[in-house]
């Protein structure tokens, strides 16, 4: 083993040896040559111009030509209505020397968005916009910007500092190109900000054609003489850049509001922070090994969705581009006299002073599409994200269970010992997850020979208690003629070429491998092949799929990922799509699963990821430390990927490099067991850390975070079937249900699950109990789950015991939790179990929850083969009834327990009424000083429609 390290240390230099993130391997915004160029434009000196001649109107849009005037370069604007309260704003070079990237429908857009009518009235130097709903967009002429109404209200400034940026398609000049790695590393010295295109001294209004010509030809000749324009170098590696400059740029203020969030990944806080003194948050898909906490560096993937939320409203911004991006944050007071100028325009006053965010949006390529979810509510921008780039679909019952991982389970024997274990001590898991070390040689779709030479064998014996496997499938393949993965796909052409046009060729797990180019159909559709069980000879229709190192990671590349020139087989350069790449991997890897079986919901966990990979199944936060730092970053870093559509989405628990202690580890337990994906997984070097190998005291509490998570399945399964419906996320920030609430906009160390649950991990070391915050009002209850007591504070902080065994966790009131409470080995051994219903009564001794079932594994919901039940507690009756009538499911499953909470006195008699209108008296017990009343075996099926009526 030892040997083994000391090569990897070796062969993968910095890779391995390093034991924090080496920053230095990862570019700073003065490093990345636009990044550079556009945060240090100057401000309010736009040169954009609308040509209002050009102005064409159809029925959902507008359409018109935008000058820029210091160089006479034309774009196009075009800004269209969306349905359900969304706009969209695309900019464009008028007349490209080629045509500029834009994703394929279906890569990132789930299909070409819904036109909704619009009213255009031109009115002077400007033109007004009426949306569908309440919404008012406002362009003005010059210099042009645009600001948009919601109830008259301004809620966002478009070009209001003047950032807008457009660096046209042009062809390298003849003269000497700027002289690469030189310049560049002699720039960093410079503190200098590098002049800007909009910064280019030329006159407002050229008097005749000639000059305007020169002027266009001296503002770009000075465009295109920047360093770093035609040729860019970091660490020893030169980026060929073969069409020069064409960063893209936009400023965006949210006035009135002081909180944004989302463009995950990063490790940072929910609400995002100022940069004013840091780099801006960066979107660019990396693998940053060891990665630090609190700082808007890029980690593994982007989604470059934004909200701001106040007390008013919750808006969207999707700023659809997947070149590298970076996004400058900055907190400010509204201009007064824009405001002003807006109260003329709409006839309403002005306020005051009025808090704004600034934000400022910086791409390498592609062009300006950016779409504006006007809400208001959060849960509208949620479901308006959804209806653009699609909703995460039903999981299947296992994936939503617990994940045992680790690298590696070293053979087959040692999987079942650890299949074993987990029964032997009790504890349920679903998945067992093979890592690298499975394959031969790091071929995927193969077998170690040796140490998993009876691989089926293997699958069938934790598929016997009800489990399943997971293999890792990362898209490197070894360039290795007897690996036939790799022979056909050279052959068939499907690798990403190099700036040469040969295969592209880099450093990872198996050494010198190439990379499928995912954006191909043809190719998806050869790799998806790869998972029928003929092809993928060892595995079974039990076996599903982990997608790692799909940034894609490479170990000798620029920032230890793929070169920028390296071209896709359409010609695109990796550049352009880089932050989408993961995606696609994740895509085929879920059509390969349906290919296999057509009728078996698919299930792949992705490292990378971008808009759009909700759809193909679950993400994780990659390689985090076990330190008590990253268990309390994993809240927030979550809360952000489920805002922006990643809901299926953990960390690993226990933390991946290093070795938690006892209580670390049981902590992480039971965060993980309150988190969408839980699943626990460690580094090769750490020690062992199944449950069992620690004292009882720890493996106990471990036991219970994990029972309690499968207790909650009904709960969790109910939530991902409205996440597919309707979108948003399951695990969900304080506001998305206390929009209001002022002090719930930057908690982020709580959080809800559904409207039901509220959760405050414990992540400091030692703790025994904090202060947390119980949202809502006077009239709004909030129930411990252990003591089943409301807590006293209404709308506001209270303290509460967190002792080792013990995750706060409180139930709203009027909300109804299904659960299972029979320990089982693995979740879908529990599919008939009976049910207990626990009732958290609202001040008005009312509530209502729904459960949603169906065959936990198959497509056939799709197909209505499932039931939907709407629990409403009112009146002393609780009354089951079915809210999918179209839809049909029989279970075994029946109600054996309801706990009412907050009642306030004992019932004289409880009856059931079944289906069939006949009665029965119940069995129940009431504890007056707790105020909870058992009612024991209703035996009633959950399916069914009935009444459980008290009578006082
Ligand atoms: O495949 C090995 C690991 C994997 O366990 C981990 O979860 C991934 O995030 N992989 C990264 C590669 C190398 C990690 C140092």
């Amino acid at each position: 083993m030892k040997i083994f390290k000391l090569n990897l240390c070796f062969i993968f230099l910095s890779y391995f040896c390093v034991r924090a993130v080496d920053r230095a391997n990862f570019k700073t915004c003065d490093q990345s040559g636009f990044c550079k160029q556009l945060r240090s434009m100057e401000k309010g000196n736009s040169p954009y111009k609308l040509l209002l001649n050009t102005l064409n109107i159809q029925k959902d849009s507008l359409q018109v030509d935008l000058l820029n005037n210091k160089n006479n370069v034309k774009l196009v604007l075009k800004l269209s209505g969306i349905r359900d309260n969304i706009f969209r704003l695309r900019i464009t070079e008028k007349d490209p020397l080629k045509p500029r990237y834009e994703p394929a429908i279906g890569d990132v857009l789930d299909s070409e968005p819904k036109l909704e009518s619009i009213t255009v009235k031109r009115e002077g130097q400007t033109v007004k916009v009426n949306l569908k709903n309440d919404a008012v967009v406002i362009l003005d002429e010059s210099p042009f910007s645009m600001q948009v109404l919601q109830s008259g209200e301004p809620v966002l400034l478009i070009n209001s500092r003047g950032l807008l940026r457009f660096e046209h398609t042009r062809t390298k000049p003849e003269a000497e190109a700027p002289q690469g790695i030189l310049s560049t590393v002699l720039s960093w010295f410079s503190n200098s900000p590098q002049p800007a295109d909009d910064e280019v001294p030329v006159e407002e209004n050229a008097e005749n054609e000639n000059h305007e010509k020169e002027n266009k030809e001296e503002a770009e000749k000075k465009e295109t003489d920047e360093e770093g324009v035609w040729e860019e170098s970091f660490k020893g590696h030169t980026d060929s850049k073969p069409s020069g400059p064409q960063a893209i740029g936009l400023d965006f203020s949210f006035p009135g509001f002081e909180n944004v969030y989302g463009i995950p990944e990063h490790a940072d806080s929910f609400a995002l922070k100022s940069t004013r003194d840091t780099d801006p948050y960066r979107l660019y898909n990396l693998d940053v090994f060891e990665y630090e906490l609190h700082n808007p560096m890029a980690l593994y993937g982007s989604v470059p969705l934004m909200y701001a939320h106040n007390e008013k409203r919750t808006i969207g911004l999707f700023w659809l581009n997947t070149a590298e991006t970076w996004i400058d944050i900055g907190s400010n007071t509204a201009d007064k006299n824009m405001l002003s100028k807006l109260a003329t325009f709409v006839g309403v006053g002005s306020s005051d002073e009025m808090p704004q965010v600034d934000t400022h949006w910086m791409s390498e390529s592609g062009i300006i599409d950016v779409f504006f979810l006007l809400g208001p509510k959060p849960n509208d921008a949620f479901r308006q994200y959804g209806s653009l780039t699609g909703t995460t679909p039903l999981p299947p019952l296992f994936s939503i269970a617990y994940h045992q991982c680790r690298w590696n389970y070293n053979d087959e024997e040692d999987v079942q010992t650890v299949n074993e274990g987990f029964d032997t001590h009790d504890i349920p898991m679903d998945v067992i997850w093979l890592d690298i070390e499975h394959t031969n040689g790091k071929r995927y779709f193969t077998w170690d020979g040796a140490k998993f030479s009876h691989s089926v064998d293997m699958i069938n014996k934790v598929a016997a208690r009800g489990r399943k496997m997971v293999t890792i499938v990362d898209p490197h393949l070894k360039r290795d003629d007897n690996y036939n993965v790799h022979s056909e796909c050279r052959s068939k052409g499907y690798y990403i070429k190099n700036k040469d046009g040969n295969d592209y060729d880099g450093w990872c797990w198996p050494g010198s491998s190439s990379w499928p180019d995912f954006f191909k159909p043809e190719v998806r559709e050869w790799w998806a092949g790869k998972f029928l069980t003929s092809e993928y000879v060892g595995s079974t229709h039990d076996l599903f799929t982990w997608n790692d190192m799909n940034e894609p990671s490479v170990f000798n590349g620029p920032e230890i990922t793929m070169h920028k020139d390296a071209k896709h087989l359409d010609g695109n350069e990796h550049r352009h799509v880089h932050n989408l790449y993961g995606t696609l991997v994740h895509r085929a890897t879920f059509e390969g699963q349906l290919k296999r079986d057509p009728n078996q919901r698919p299930f792949i966990l992705s490292r990378a990821f971008f808009a759009g990979s909700q759809r193909y199944g679950a993400v994780w936060t990659g390689d985090n430390m076990s330190e008590w730092g990253h268990l309390k970053i994993s809240v927030p870093m979550l809360l952000s990927h489920g805002i922006t559509g990643i809901s299926f989405i953990g960390a690993d628990v226990g933390g991946f490099f290093k070795n938690p202690d006892a209580e670390l580890l049981t902590r992480w337990y039971q965060a993980g067991a309150y988190q969408p994906f839980f699943r626990a997984h460690a580094h090769l070097d750490t020690r062992r850390r199944e449950p069992w190998l620690f004292d009882d005291k720890y493996k106990n509490i471990i036991r219970d975070a994990i029972r309690a998570r499968y207790a909650l399945l009904p709960f969790w399964y109910t939530l991902f079937y409205h996440g597919e419906k309707e979108g948003g996320p399951v695990m969900k920030p304080l506001w998305v249900d206390f929009p209001k609430q002022k002090e719930t906009f930057t908690i982020d160390d709580q959080y809800l699950i559904g409207s039901v649950l509220m959760v405050k991990p414990v992540t400091e070391q030692g703790s025994s109990g904090f202060r947390m915050f119980f949202p809502g009002d006077s009239t709004t209850e909030w129930y411990d789950i252990y003591s089943k007591q409301p807590v006293k504070t209404h709308g506001g902080y209270e303290f509460v015991s967190a002792p080792l065994e013990k995750v706060p966790v409180f139930q709203r009131g009027g909300t109804i939790l299904p659960r299972k409470n029979r320990i089982r080995r693995a979740s879908i051994l529990a599919k008939d179990d009976p049910y207990t219903l626990t009732i958290a009564l609202d001040q008005n001794g009312s509530a209502v929850g729904d459960l949603y079932i169906d065959d936990y594994m198959t497509h056939e919901y799709r197909q209505n083969k499932y039931t939907l039940r709407k629990f409403i507690y009112e009146n002393n009756m609780l009354v089951n009834k079915n809210i999918s009538p179209m839809s049909q499911f029989e279970t075994k499953s029946w109600l054996e327990k309801i706990e009412i909470l907050g009642m306030k006195s004992k019932p004289i008699s409880v009856q059931v009424i079944g289906e069939d209108k006949s009665t029965r008296d119940l069995e129940f017990n009431f504890e007056p000083s707790k105020q909870v009343l058992t009612i024991r075996k209703p035996d009633v099926n959950i399916a069914q429609d009935w009444i459980i009526s008290l009578r006082r």
